[in-house]
C-alpha cells in the first residue's frame, strides 16, 4: 500500500545576508513538522533552498566586488551548510539559478501568455529593492515602504500580469479553503486586502540583468517574486506534470513563510497558479517575528543573532526545543538568554531529562540493568500509560494546525504526571518492602518515557535518540507506529549504562 504524501516548504532565502535565527526559526519549523509526518507513516518531500536572483542580489554581488554567479556561489553555501548543523532533514535544496529552475519558470510564464494573463505596458511607481516590491503612493509611510524600507522611483517598460481579475477567484479560494491562510490574523489581513481590489502586477524589469530572461524578449528580466515563488513546483519536476514527483507532491500541503511575506505566498502565488491552470497549494502558515532582547533584529543595529553562536552556547536540541515552545507559533517572540536558560534547566533538565535520568538510573542500580517484569498493573500504572498511550492523537492534532508550543505543553502535561507518580510510588521505598511492586511502577515509568521519547524525536531529535538508546529501543521500533500497548518494552531486556541527556546550563563557568 502506498504511504500517504506530505510536501512541506520554507521560504528560500536571499543570498545577500548570512542566515541568521530567524532563517533558522522557519527551517526548524518546518523540519519539525517533516520528522514528525515522516515518523507517523508520511512519504515527506521538505525542500529549502537560496532565493538568488534580483536587484538586491546583484547589488550585494556588486558591494562584495564579485559578479553575481561567483556572490551566489559563495553564500549560498552558507545557507546549505548551515542545515546539518541543525540536524535539518530536507529532501531538497534548490537555488534559483539552476538549469532547471530556469527551464521551470519560463514554463510558467509561457502558460500565463497562452491563456492570455500577460501584457506589455509601462510601469512608473515606486520600488523597494530591500523588500523586491511595488508600492502605490497610498501605501507609503513617511516617504517609505510600509516595512521602513527605501523606495525609488521607476519608470519603465514591463510586463504586467492580470492580478486585478483574480479578486473574485481569490476570495472564493479562501471563502472554500477556510484553513488555506493560518493562523486566523494573517488570513482575515489578506481577506481584507484582497477585498480591498487588486492592481495589476508588473513582473519584469528592464533595469538590471540578475534574473531569468523573459521568453522571447530578453531585453526584459522576470520580476524576482514570480521567479522565487515558482521554486516550489520546480523541485517537483514541473514543467514535467506527468513525472512522479509531480504527481505525487504538488500541491503542496504546506508553505511555511515569515508574516513578511504572507502576501506574496497568499495571495500572488495562488493567482500565478490558477491563472497558468496548475493546482494551488493547500496551506500556508505564516509565522511571528523575532526580536532580540526586545530590539528588532537587523544588521545596522548589530544584534544579529548567529544560529551556531546559540548551538555551541546552549546546545543544538535546546535550542530546536527553545524555538518552539517558547512563543505560540504564529506569534512574535522574544529571544532573551534568561528565558533560553529557563527553558533548558526547567523544562529539560529539571522536568524531562530528571524524569529519564531517575528512572534510569534507579533501574541500572536496583534492576540489574534490564527492562524489569511489569506483573500486574494497579489503577495508578495504568491511568500513566494511558495518558501516554493517548499523547499522539493529542499531537496529531496540534501538528495538524502547526501549534508546536500546545503539542509540547500536552508533552509536559504527560512529563509532570510522570513525575508525580514517581513521587507517589517511590520505588525507592518499595525496593526492601516490595520488590515486585517496585519492577511494576519502573517498567510502567520506563514505558512511559519511551512514549515520550518516542513522540520528542521531531523536536529534539539527537536527545530523543540518545534516550531511547538507554531504553534499548531497535532503530526500526522508534516510529510513531510503536505507541501504544502492543509495543510494550520486553521485560529482561539488557539496558546499556545510563547518562543524563539534558544537562543543566551553568551561569557559575
Ligand atoms: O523573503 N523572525 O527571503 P529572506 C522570524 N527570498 N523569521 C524571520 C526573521 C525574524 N526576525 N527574519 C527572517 C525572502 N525570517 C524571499 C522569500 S520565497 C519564494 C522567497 C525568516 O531571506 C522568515 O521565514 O528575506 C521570513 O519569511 C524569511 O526568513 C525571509 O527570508
Amino acid at each position: 500500500m502506498s504511504r500517504p504524501r506530505y510536501y512541506i516548504t520554507t521560504p528560500i532565502y536571499y543570498v545577500n545576508d548570512l542566515p541568521h535565527i530567524g532563517h533558522a526559526y522557519t527551517t526548524i519549523a518546518c523540519d519539525v513538522m517533516a520528522r514528525f509526518k515522516r515518523l507517523d507513516g508520511y512519504d515527506v518531500m521538505f525542500l529549502t533552498g537560496t532565493d538568488e536572483h534580483g536587484q538586491k542580489v546583484e547589488t550585494a554581488a556588486g558591494n562584495a566586488g564579485l559578479d553575481p554567479r561567483t556572490f551566489t556561489d559563495q553564500v549560498s553555501r552558507n545557507f546549505r551548510d548551515l542545515l546539518p548543523m541543525l540536524d535539518i532533514g530536507n529532501d531538497d535544496f534548490i537555488r534559483t539559478t539552476e538549469d532547471r529552475h530556469r527551464i521551470s519558470v519560463q514554463e510558467v510564464w509561457r502558460r500565463l501568455v497562452a491563456r492570455g494573463h500577460i501584457y506589455l505596458g509601462k510601469y512608473a511607481g515606486w520600488y523597494s529593492v530591500r523588500d523586491e516590491a511595488y508600492f502605490a503612493d497610498s501605501e507609503l509611510v513617511d516617504g517609505q515602504a510600509p516595512t521602513g524600507a527605501p523606495v525609488e522611483w521607476v519608470e519603465e517598460p514591463s510586463y504586467f500580469f492580470d492580478l486585478s481579475k483574480w479578486q473574485e477567484p481569490l476570495l472564493r479560494l479562501y471563502e472554500e479553503n477556510p484553513d488555506f491562510i493560518a493562523p486566523r490574523s494573517r488570513r482575515n489581513e489578506v481577506v481584507s486586502f484582497v477585498s480591498g481590489g487588486l492592481r495589476d502586477l508588473s513582473v519584469s524589469r528592464t533595469s538590471f540583468r540578475w534574473g531569468v530572461p523573459v521568453p522571447d524578449d530578453d531585453d526584459h528580466i522576470m520580476y524576482v517574486w514570480l521567479d522565487a515563488l515558482t521554486n516550489y513546483i520546480t523541485a517537483t519536476g514541473f514543467p514535467d506534470t506527468g513525472c512522479e514527483r509531480y504527481r505525487q507532491f504538488w500541491p503542496a500541503d504546506l508553505h511555511m513563510v515569515g508574516k513578511d511575506i504572507v502576501r506574496f505566498h497568499a495571495v500572488y502565488w495562488p493567482a500565478f497558479l490558477m491563472a497558468a491552470d496548475l493546482p494551488v497549494p493547500k496551506r500556508v502558515f505564516a509565522h511571528g517575528w523575532w526580536t532580540n532582547e526586545g530590539q528588532k533584529i537587523s544588521k545596522s543595529l548589530g544584534n544579529v543573532i548567529d544560529p551556531l553562536d546559540l548551538v555551541e552556547t546552549y546546545g543544538l536540541d535546546q535550542m530546536r526545543y527553545f524555538l518552539m515552545r517558547e512563543v505560540p507559533f504564529g506569534n512574535d517572540g522574544d529571544f532573551s538568554q534568561g528565558s533560553m536558560i529557563g527553558r533548558i534547566n526547567n523544562d529539560l533538565a529539571n522536568d524531562f531529562g530528571n524524569l529519564a535520568q531517575r528512572v534510569l538510573s534507579f533501574v541500572a542500580r536496583h534492576g540489574e540493568g534490564r527492562v524489569p517484569d511489569p506483573g500486574p498493573l494497579a489503577p495508578p500504572d495504568l491511568a500513566l500509560l494511558e495518558q501516554a498511550d493517548c499523547l499522539l492523537d493529542a499531537l496529531r492534532k496540534e501538528y495538524a494546525n502547526q501549534a508546536f508550543n500546545r503539542a509540547l505543553e500536552r508533552v509536559w502535561e504527560v512529563v509532570g504526571a510522570a513525575n508525580r507518580y514517581v513521587d507517589e510510588q517511590a520505588p525507592w521505598q518499595l525496593r526492601r518492602s516490595d520488590p515486585a511492586r517496585m519492577a511494576t511502577v519502573l517498567y510502567t515509568l520506563m514505558e512511559t518515557v519511551r512514549h515520550l521519547a518516542i513522540l520528542m524525536q521531531p523536536v529534539v531529535p539527537g536527545s530523543a535518540g540518545r534516550m531511547l538508546d538507554q531504553l534499548g529501543i531497535a532503530a526500526d521500533a522508534r516510529e510513531f507506529s510503536s505507541i501504544g500497548a502492543d509495543h510494550r518494552l520486553v521485560a529482561g531486556t539488557p539496558l546499556p549504562a545510563p547518562s543524563p541527556v539534558f544537562p543543566r546550563f551553568r551561569t557559575d563557568g
